[in-house]
């Protein structure tokens, strides 16, 4: 049987992130994926022109509709845009027997905010205790924890800062600082430090979704936390090398680089 995956997230009209980047994740993961859309983006490869969230009943009765009756092996919830929708997403993995792994967007590639500043005690006190793992980025690290990491030695400090809001495992994704891309994986008794060299390519739109959406999909096939986060790493190190450019911007990661013949890698 094929594992069923579902994102909870905003959909990106570029199809470089959001939703369209979770969905091709998963497929070239080996999973069906499945999506409860909570915001819309009108976005290209320059930025973000408008967003417009979902009212609270859509979200709710579209996860409903999916876990009711497939069923999920594995959740991932990226731009969730209110303090409403983040409390209500909360409240529906709560009741769910599935991994999560939370995301926690705050702003796009481009600056633009996916996520209300009102929104922000939701995510610390309702949404992360809910994580099997949560993925944050530095600049997320800050904004949630308000602990700024300038170094690789810094990033134990953020696991820890961000392990008292009740995630089960934290991955920090250390991808922001110079050198190579180096993330902090953690329940707070093992580490597993995961080091991939950096690719000089600037069209990187939709890896920390890609990576969430990777991390669900394997969890999903059964692997464990640790596990599934070295695959997900590998593969998203694959797409970042094999972004490519498109419209007048950052373009996306490559999310079918594993289809393509060698020489087109
Ligand atoms: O990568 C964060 C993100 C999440 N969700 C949507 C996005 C982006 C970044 O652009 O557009 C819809």
């Amino acid at each position: 049987m094929i594992p069923g995956v579902l994102t909870v997230a905003g959909s990106d009209s570029g199809g470089g992130a959001g939703i369209q980047a979770d969905l091709k994740t998963m497929l070239a993961l080996g999973v069906h994926g499945m999506s409860v859309v909570t915001a819309v983006t009108a976005q290209n490869s320059l930025g973000v022109q408008g967003a417009w969230e979902l009212p609270v009943e859509a979200v709710r009765a579209q996860y409903r509709s999916v876990v009711d009756d497939i069923g999920v092996r594995a959740v991932k919830t990226g731009m969730l845009a209110s303090a409403e929708l983040v409390e209500a997403v909360a409240e529906l993995i709560s009741g769910t027997d599935a991994p999560a792994v939370v995301d926690p967007v705050g702003v796009s590639k481009h600056g633009d905010a996916l996520l209300a500043a009102s929104a922000l005690d939701s995510v610390r006190t309702k949404l992360l205790p809910v994580a099997t793992v949560a993925t944050p980025n530095l600049d997320e690290v800050a904004q949630i924890a308000g602990v700024r990491v300038e170094s690789e030695g810094e990033l134990r400090r953020a696991a820890e800062a961000l392990l008292a809001y009740g995630p089960r495992w934290v991955l920090i994704k250390g991808g922001h600082l110079p050198g190579d891309a180096v993330d902090l994986l953690t329940d707070g008794s093992e580490e597993h430090w995961l080091r991939a060299p950096r690719h000089d390519n600037r069209h990187t739109h939709g890896t920390g979704c890609t990576l969430a959406s990777a991390i669900a999909s394997q969890l999903a096939k059964g692997q464990s936390v640790p596990e599934a986060v070295a695959a997900a790493k590998e593969y998203v190190t694959g797409a970042v090398a094999a972004g490519f450019a498109l419209g007048g911007g950052i373009g996306p990661v490559d999310h079918g680089w594993r289809f393509r013949a060698a020489p087109e890698r």
